[in-house]
């Protein structure tokens, strides 16, 4: 983290000292810290309905602005730069709020857009979150002849075009969306081939979900070195670190070859624009064969991420393929914990190296479910390495005229193999 922090007001909805309220609070304050945002104080409120011109209740916009009014008068060095909200707000609610309470507003959706924006490396990426960010201006455009620095003006470092003082109208954004769009097909195409390739290929394709932070990257990091590849992918304690797509073949001595997928990791309420941009990228979780959702254990909202993760699973129309659930960061639970772990769950730490390898063998077995135990006998001719790659070798025994195996065979390569028997 680098940068000046700038000081935020949070306004949520929910019940006063509620377990939900908490996690969201935690949460929304953990967003606002990636991009430089340190919270001051809290205000939240138990709405049945929401107001329908400033989201919350005047009364508790009054009291917030006489909070930031009597804060900055007796804290001039460390005045309220914004008060965000942790939910999404219209344009016009926002504007209105920002009358009421005398402090530039921030909702939700606009916190993570922009550490999306931080966080993008590849022009993929970046063509996406700047698709969702144009759509949420569309949005959230008070009326024609909104400036596109009213939304844009202030936190990130990502700031400048905003400061260009452009004036995109409603129908301006349209044309920077479809161009935006058209960039991103072309971006695509090359990633599109090789993912086409992937999927007419009968090697298995096990795709990692969850939520931001779970330990997704640092399972792919683990597994790549295990197979003596050097290609690893950005792993470190911050929200959506990851915002690509990145697939790597897993081999490893002695156990079938498996293509193993990392994506963007969820949170609740992900903003539609984001899902909406990032749909392409999120569809090869559609293509697997086995989803491997890794769950942070030492999290005290795990079931509500949990929660999440399956209603997004759920959107994207992944939610028939079936799935194993690791429960991670066990190291962080100081101890043994009252959890028993059913067939499809395992416990692990994957910093530890023992506990990889059997993640390793849990997502193979998952992965062979389905496969025929066989005892085949194949003459020397048949590559020896290949048959253990496309196949599950428990042992062999080499023989006279060839090689006897037990193993478990994949139904897609048998075709090679069993005329040859
Ligand atoms: N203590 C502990 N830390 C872990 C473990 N597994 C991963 N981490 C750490 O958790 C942080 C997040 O890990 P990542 O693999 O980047 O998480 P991710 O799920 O890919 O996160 P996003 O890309 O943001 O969705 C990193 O700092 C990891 O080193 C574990 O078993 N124990
Ligand atoms: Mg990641």
């Amino acid at each position: 983290m680098n940068g000046v922090f700038k000081r935020v007001l949070v306004v949520s909805v929910g019940k006063t000292n509620s377990l939900s309220l908490n996690h969201s609070q935690n949460e929304f304050s953990m967003l606002l810290k990636e991009i430089n945002l340190q919270v001051v104080a809290y205000f939240s409120q138990d709405l049945d309905s929401i107001e329908k011109s400033t989201y919350i209740g005047k009364g508790k916009l009054k009291e917030i602005a006489f909070f930031c009014l009597t804060h900055n008068r007796n804290h001039p060095l460390e005045r309220i730069d914004f008060v965000a909200c942790n939910f999404e707000l219209s344009g016009l609610q926002k504007k209105n709020i920002e009358e009421v309470v005398g402090a530039e507003v921030i909702d939700r959706t606009f916190v993570i857009l922009d550490i999306f924006e931080q966080n993008a490396r590849t022009r993929e990426a970046k063509a996406q979150v700047e698709i969702a960010r144009l759509s949420y201006l569309q949005n959230h455009l008070v009326d024609e002849k909104a400036y596109y620095s009213q939304v844009t003006s202030g936190t990130g470092q990502n700031r400048g075009k905003g400061e260009k003082q452009i004036e995109l109208s409603r129908r301006q954004i349209s044309k920077a969306i479809l161009k935006k769009k058209k960039e991103l097909s072309s971006i695509k195409l090359s990633r599109r081939n090789s993912r086409r390739r992937r999927i007419n290929n009968p090697i298995p394709k096990v795709c990692i979900v969850g939520y931001t932070n779970a330990g997704k990257s640092t399972l792919l990091n683990r597994l790549v070195k295990l197979s003596k590849e050097e290609k690893t992918v950005v792993e470190k304690d911050s929200l959506f670190a990851t915002l690509e797509t990145s697939t790597r073949a897993i081999s490893v001595y002695g156990y079938p070859t498996f293509f193993l997928t990392d994506t963007v990791g969820f949170i609740s309420e992900l903003p539609i624009y984001l899902i909406d941009a990032f749909r392409s990228t999120l569809e090869e979780i559609k293509e697997a064969d086995l989803l491997v959702q890794v769950i942070d254990l030492s999290d005290p909202f795990m079931e509500k991420e949990i929660e999440t993760t399956l209603e997004i699973i759920k959107d994207l129309e992944a939610d028939q393929i079936p799935m194993i659930n690791l429960y991670n960061k066990y190291d962080l639970m100081g101890g043994p914990v009252n959890f028993l772990p059913k067939e499809n769950e395992m416990l692990v730490s994957l910093l530890d190296e023992e506990d990889v390898i059997e993640s390793l063998k849990f997502i193979i077995s998952n992965i062979t479910k389905n496969w025929e135990k066989t005892q085949l006998l194949l003459p020397y001719s048949v590559d020896f390495a290949s048959f253990s790659k496309e196949n599950y070798v428990i042992n062999y025994v080499e023989k006279e005229n060839g090689i006897l195996y037990n193993a478990y065979l994949n139904p897609s390569f048998s075709y090679k193999y069993l005329n040859k028997n």
